[in-house]
């Protein structure tokens, strides 16, 4: 089965651990802030009628060093960069994990699978200061996708998992033939034994 290293970064607050949450226990966590450390969590998955394993790592500005942010990026695949439409600063902070991750994977961001996700759309209606034309710019600058969503309402959440396992996979297609070929050389040991 192949497996996706995924990454989501985003400034403090922004709803990382929320989302996390709702691919794992499937609702939104009613209740008091509470700062992720950093944790990784694994689901499986049915993308594009594949089954697949999702591995997420839920990132902590808080702990982390230039060390350890050089390791998490170098073991992962694809990344979410997150900020929240009511909050000005989380989205200046978007191009900061941009260069992080072109930085440590020493590549251009245009070929690394990166989606720019735009949180909290269900404050659309009073609390916006960022533009869907704004976040929509950011991504097309450096060749990413965007989405937006609600961790709260829970629009499009699953959406999101889902569009950075594609993005993944159709820009490493060797993942899966690796898993495939390992799978029949196992079959071709056993017959041996
Ligand atoms: N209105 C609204 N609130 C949200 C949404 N997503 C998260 N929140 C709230 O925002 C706060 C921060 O959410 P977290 O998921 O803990 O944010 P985080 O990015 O993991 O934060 P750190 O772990 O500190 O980096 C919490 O009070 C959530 O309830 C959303 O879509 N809409
Ligand atoms: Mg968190």
């Amino acid at each position: 089965m192949t497996e996706y290293k995924i990454i989501l970064f985003g400034q403090d607050g922004v709803g990382k651990s929320s989302t996390v949450i709702q691919l794992i226990n499937s609702h939104f966590p009613f209740y008091d802030y509470d700062p992720t450390i950093e944790d990784n969590y694994r689901r499986q998955l049915i993308v594009e009628k594949e089954i697949c394993i999702i591995d997420v790592l839920d990132t902590s500005n808080v702990y982390e060093t230039e060390e350890t942010r050089e390791k998490m990026i170098g073991e992962a695949q694809g990344f979410i960069i997150m900020y929240s439409i009511e909050n000005e600063q989380s989205f200046l902070k978007v191009d900061h994990y941009l260069q992080s991750i072109s930085k440590f994977k020493k590549r251009e961001t245009n070929e690394i699978p990166i989606l720019i996700v735009a949180n909290k759309i269900d404050l659309e209606n009073d609390q916006r200061v960022i533009s869907t034309e704004k976040g929509k710019q950011l991504a097309s600058k450096s060749n990413s996708k965007y989405l937006e969503i609600s961790a709260k309402s829970t629009e499009s959440v699953m959406g999101m998992y889902n569009t950075i396992i594609k993005q993944t996979s159709s820009c490493f297609p060797n993942l899966k033939k690796k898993y495939t070929k390992k799978k029949w050389y196992k079959v071709f040991d056993n017959f041996k034994k």
